[in-house]
C-alpha cells in the first residue's frame, strides 16, 4: 500500500538568520503530531552532497567561477532528490530541508549575477516540478544576521562576501516570497529563538496531516 505523499518543507534565510537554531525544534514539534520527519540540508545531507559542502565552503578556494559554484548547488541538489527527498516523501515522511533550490536564486542569481533563465531551467531539469509545499523564509537586517555570525565565530568562503552582496541576496528572497505568497512564510527572524520556532510550527502543521496527539 502506498502512504500519503509525506509534505516538504524548505527553509530559508540569510547568514545567521537562525536556521540551525530553528530546525531542531520544529522537527521535534511535527514529530510530536505523530509524523516521521527526516531532517536534512543543502548543499549536503549524501555523502556526495557533504563533500560539494567542503568544497564550496572552503575559504581557500577563492577562485571557484559564479557557474561553477551554481551546477556544484545542482549536483548536490540531484544526489539528494534521489537518495532522500523523493524516496521520504513517496514513504509518507516528511521532509525539513535547510535550504533548497531558492537559495540558488537568491545566492547565485541575486548574490552573484547568474541568469534566472539559466537557474530556472536547471530547476526544472533537476527538480522536475517537485518543490517544497511550504518554504520558510526566516527574514533578518543583514547587519544583525551578520552580527549573529560573527559573534559565533568562524566564517567560510561564502560568508566573506561584502554586505551589498547579501543584501541582493535578501531582496530575492523577498522578491519571489511576494510573487509566490502560497508557498512562503515570510517569518520576522528579528524575534527570540522561542517566537520564531511558534510562528513556523503553526505555519508548518496548518499544512494538514499531522494529527493532534
Ligand atoms: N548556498 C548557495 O549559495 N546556494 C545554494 O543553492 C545553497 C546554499 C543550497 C550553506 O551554508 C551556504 O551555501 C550558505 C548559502 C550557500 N551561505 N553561506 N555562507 P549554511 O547552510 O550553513 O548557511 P548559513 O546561512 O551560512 O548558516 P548559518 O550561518 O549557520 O546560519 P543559520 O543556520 O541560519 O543560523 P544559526 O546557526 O541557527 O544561528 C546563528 C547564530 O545566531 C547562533 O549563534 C545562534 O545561537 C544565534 N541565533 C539564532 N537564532 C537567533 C534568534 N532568533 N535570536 C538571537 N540569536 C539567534
Amino acid at each position: 500500500m502506498n502512504p500519503e505523499r509525506g509534505k516538504f518543507i524548505s527553509v530559508e534565510g540569510g547568514e545567521g538568520a537562525g536556521k540551525s537554531t530553528l530546525l531542531g525544534g520544529l522537527r521535534k514539534a511535527i514529530e510530536r503530531h505523530g509524523v516521521a520527519v527526516v531532517q536534512t540540508r543543502e548543499p549536503g545531507g549524501t555523502a556526495l552532497g557533504e563533500r560539494v559542502r567542503g568544497l564550496v565552503l572552503d575559504p581557500a578556494l577563492r577562485g571557484i567561477d559564479a557557474q561553477a559554484e551554481l551546477l556544484l548547488m545542482f549536483a548536490s541538489r540531484a544526489q539528494l532528490l534521489r537518495e532522500v527527498i523523493r524516496p521520504a516523501l513517496d514513504a509518507g515522511h516528511w521532509v525539513l530541508c535547510d535550504r533548497f533550490t531558492d537559495a540558488s536564486y537568491a545566492y547565485q542569481g541575486g548574490g552573484r549575477g547568474q541568469p534566472t533563465a539559466f537557474i530556472a531551467d536547471l530547476e526544472r531539469w533537476v527538480c522536475t516540478g517537485l518543490q517544497p509545499d511550504l518554504t520558510l523564509l526566516l527574514d533578518v537586517p543583514v547587519a544583525v544576521g551578520r552580527g549573529r555570525v560573527a559573534a559565533r565565530g568562524g566564517v567560510d568562503r561564502i560568508e566573506v562576501e561584502a554586505d551589498a552582496f547579501f543584501e541582493r541576496v535578501r531582496a530575492t528572497y523577498r522578491d519571489r516570497a511576494a510573487a509566490e505568497p502560497q508557498r512562503f512564510r515570510v517569518l520576522d527572524a528579528s524575534q527570540p529563538p522561542a517566537a520564531v520556532l511558534q510562528a513556523a510550527a503553526d505555519a508548518v502543521l496548518a499544512l494538514g496531516g499531522a494529527c493532534a496527539t
